[in-house]
């Protein structure tokens, strides 16, 4: 392909993309044999789904621009290099959970991947009340692997600081995350919007100092906690599903920072698909019984992200901190260590989900399972129960040590009729 970047579109594709062997040879010879459909209901980029005489591709391209907004939000095609980056390294941190690259093209801001046949995104799924098994199991083992396979805990010293310096400069990405996350849900941004019937909710949220003053410790340690290697956006659409697998996409906002960081945005996720449910289904069974299994699911997540994250604690902590040189081959036992760890990594994790909960109902980047609520008087009540309690775990992250005290609070907002 030439390097002047150009978007693809649905009948220049075949020709442009047919001269890459790596593609042709997994999608077919005969271009004019591709058929060619444009995917993405993402907020940034172009994705095609191209077919052929022998198989599939999915051809996901970075727009110069932020294709929710338009080009007058500008924004180069680095992120695609990011992207491309972070597969690499998760691929290797926990094999098999993100699709497979055949090509990647940096000028064009191109990535060709693996399509995965029969999954669907995780947040229609929510949506329309599927289970999934091996979900708990499958991203509480990616979160634990990526976040401690991307540590100082394992890394080489130099690989580690080598790998910070290359992700620092994803800078307009993490930008995106300091505003649309951390900030503009807390003031009247520009590019703000909410459910109307909440503003006397918001001006509880934005007339709390307190809570704001956590809301900016945390931004603090986004900017300058690089642990590790963090997804950076693993929200429900971030994550694909057939009814028995699960497989995690879409790493452009892969950032250096706190190990909480994406099981904290996870646990959103599962929260805001938890509060939404009363506006999708009906059925006081099967309302109350999704609902259940969406906490089952956190309960667990946690609990495997715990175990595995100690497992490797124990058995692959080959980098510079706690070597076992200071404990194990003396005799000492390092389980303290791993404790206070957790612990601390728990508390940003409750303070991001809190976070995450606030601005998808508040900044721009609202999610599908309050938006497709088309009862306006259903939606901000069930909106006003998920911003109350995010505010309770931002203020209160310190002392919600244990998840069943999560889990209980979702029940008590889930009843509580706060307009
Ligand atoms: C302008 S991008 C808005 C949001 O979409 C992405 O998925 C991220 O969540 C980002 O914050
Ligand atoms: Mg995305």
């Amino acid at each position: 392909m030439s390097s002047e970047y150009k978007a693809l579109t649905l009948e220049t594709l075949p020709e442009r993309l047919v001269t890459v062997e790596s593609i042709s040879k997994r999608v077919g010879s005969n271009p004019s044999n591709w058929s060619v459909s444009e995917i993405g209901d993402g907020n940034l980029n172009l994705v095609f789904i191209v077919k052929g005489d022998i198989g599939k591709l999915i051809i996901k391209q970075a727009l110069p621009y932020v294709r929710l907004v338009g080009d007058s939000w500008p924004l180069t095609l680095e992120r695609a290099f990011f992207e491309y980056n972070a597969l690499v390294r998760q691929e290797e941190r926990d094999p098999k959970r993100v699709p497979a690259i055949h090509y990647f093209d940096r000028s064009q801001g191109l990535i060709a991947m693996e399509y995965l046949e029969n999954y669907k995104i995780l947040r229609g799924k929510l949506i329309l009340g599927e289970k999934v098994s091996g979900l708990a199991e499958a991203l509480g083992k990616f979160c634990a692997r990526t976040a401690f396979r991307g540590s100082d805990f394992f890394m080489k010293a130099e690989e580690k600081k080598a790998d910070v310096s290359l992700f620092q400069n994803n800078v307009e990405l993490m930008g995106i995350t300091e505003s649309l996350v951390f900030t503009d849900p807390y003031f009247e941004a520009d590019r703000n919007h909410h459910t109307s019937g909440l503003d006397t909710i918001i001006k509880i949220l934005r007339d709390d100092v307190t809570m704001k003053e956590n809301v900016q410790h945390m931004l603090r340690k986004f900017t300058s906690n690089c642990e590790t290697m963090c997804h950076g956006d693993l929200h429900s659409g971030s994550i694909m599903c057939t009814d028995t697998e699960t497989r995690v996409i879409d790493p452009e906002f892969a950032f250096y920072g706190p190990l909480g960081f994406d099981i904290g945005m996870l646990m959103s996720n599962y929260l805001m698909a938890f509060f939404s449910q009363p506006g999708h289904r009906t059925n006081e069974i099967e309302l109350k019984d999704y609902q259940d299994w969406i906490l089952e699911i956190i309960d667990k997540t946690i609990q495997v992200f715990y175990q595995e994250f100690s497992y490797l604690w124990k058995n692959e902590r080959t980098g510079i901190l706690y070597p076992r040189a200071l404990f194990e081959n003396q005799g000492h036992d390092s389980s303290e260590a791993l404790n206070h760890i957790l612990k601390e990594s728990w508390k940003d994790a409750i303070a991001i989900c809190g976070i995450e909960m606030h601005r998808r109902c508040l900044s721009l980047a609202h999610n599908a399972d309050f938006e497709e609520i088309t009862d306006l008087k259903v939606r901000a009540k069930l909106e006003a129960r998920n911003l109350l309690m995010g505010r309770e775990l931002i203020l209160n992250a310190g002392s919600m040590t244990e998840i069943q005290t999560v889990l209980k609070m979702a029940k008590v907002f889930n009843e509580k009729d706060p307009l």
